[in-house]
């Protein structure tokens, strides 16, 4: 029985900015009053993962243990924890629900304030950590921290699920899914018989067109600097795929002219302004609406004539597809369950925790869509 002591474990380290993960024993100190210590089993590889190893989140101190894409057992909680219990199934939420603030409280938001206003980034509400290793304090990642075998969260950023639900791909439902499939349906509300446009074919963009399907878009054009995604894409729901190096006009011009004036919908799941901005100006001028969904770099800006906004433009953007966290993860793994949709098809390989370098190379080589580690 571990409750109570501290724990040694395996997990990944990223020491420094741009390190490669190096795979440590840790120490977890026991979790404190509305904290939640949990046995991670499985954990995804995301592109904000990347970009926190890269130093382009702002919500990122070294050193630090990433991952935010998981699903595990709790093993042990703190005092004045109310709905979560030892063995249950869980996935841990990097946007919180507190369900009191303001925010929580407003059908129209699914960004907790208890959450945003820490004193400072990477440590517990009480402004410490619960991981060791070396002697050194590590650092958490947005609430969630997932690439060991325990981590630490506190309750509000925590939700359980089902007890029969896969302790593998479920995973997904804590970032790539959700996030793309919820910028789809909650964000853009994009309606049935609609043409949409998703730039960038990972595993968000992927989850986007998952979305759109299920809502009814008659028209779902793919696009991506990378062919190898199109099969998949189209398994999904694409009904056309683009890639902008085939042609010697921009894109949004290209898409401009295959729709007839601009798409309904345009998501754009990369995280450059250049995609930005070619999602936006393949938009319908009357009625379109663009969803930014990839995370740019800290300090990034934008430029664009206001007037292309004055005709009816829509401009928005979502974290975690806009799903209130605590209350959705549940009924998003009860409908996987269901087979309402089929994460298995977004996941392309499959890890130990120990070889987590090897899945950044596959990502970063675009041969994956999600790796998936087994803690
Ligand atoms: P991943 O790297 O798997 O996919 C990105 C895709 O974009 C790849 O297929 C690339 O080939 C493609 N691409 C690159 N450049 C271009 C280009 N110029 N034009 C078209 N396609 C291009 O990333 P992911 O799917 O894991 O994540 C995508 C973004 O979403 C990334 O910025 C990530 O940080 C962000 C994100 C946002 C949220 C949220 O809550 N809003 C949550 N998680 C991740
Ligand atoms: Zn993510």
């Amino acid at each position: 029985d571990t409750a109570g002591k501290v724990i040694k474990c395996k997990a990944a380290v990223i020491w420094e900015k741009s390190a490669p993960f190096s795979i440590e024993e840790i120490e977890v100190a026991t979790p404190k009053a509305h904290e939640v210590r949990i046995k991670i089993i499985a954990t995804g590889i995301c592109r904000s993962d990347d970009h926190a190893v890269e130093g382009k989140l702002s919500n990122v101190k070294f050193p630090i243990i990433l991952g935010h894409e998981a699903v595990g057992i709790v093993e042990s909680n703190g005092e004045n924890v109310k709905h979560i219990k030892p063995g249950d199934r869980v996935i841990p939420l990097f946007v919180p629900q507190c369900g009191q603030c303001m925010c929580c409280k407003d059908s129209r938001s699914n960004i907790c304030i208890a959450a945003k206003l820490k004193k400072s980034v990477g440590v517990m509400s009480d402004g410490t950590t619960r991981f060791t290793c070396r002697g050194k304090q590590i650092y958490h990642f947005v609430n969630t921290s997932t690439f060991t075998e325990y981590t630490v969260v506190e309750e509000m950023a925590v939700t359980k699920i089902d007890s029969g639900a896969s302790l593998d791909n479920t995973c997904l439902i804590g970032c790539g899914f959700s996030t793309g499939y919820g910028s789809a349906l909650n964000t853009a509300k994009v309606h049935p018989g609609s043409t949409c446009a998703i730039f960038g074919l990972g595993g968000i963009g992927l989850a986007v067109i998952m979305g759109c399907k299920i809502a009814g878009a008659g028209r779902i054009i793919g696009v991506d600097v990378n062919p190898d995604k199109f099969n998949i894409a189209k398994e999904l729901g694409a009904t056309e795929c683009i890639n902008p190096k085939d042609y010697d006009k921009p894109v949004a011009q290209v898409i401009l002219e295959q729709t007839g004036g601009g798409v309904d919908y345009a998501f754009e799941c990369v995280g450059h302004i250049e995609t930005m901005l070619a999602a936006l100006n393949s938009s319908h001028f009357a009625y379109g609406t663009t969803v930014i969904v990839g995370v740019s770099a800290p300090e990034s800006t934008i430029t664009f004539d206001p007037m292309i906004l004055l005709s009816g433009r829509t401009l928005k953007g979502s974290v975690f597809g806009g799903w209130k966290s605590k209350d959705s993860v549940p009924q998003l793994v009860s409908d996987s369950m269901a087979k309402k949709f089929d994460l298995e098809k977004l996941v392309t390989h499959r890890l130990p925790l120990d070889k987590i370098n090897e899945g950044f190379d596959l990502l970063h080589s675009g041969k994956s869509i999600r790796t998936i580690l087994l803690v």
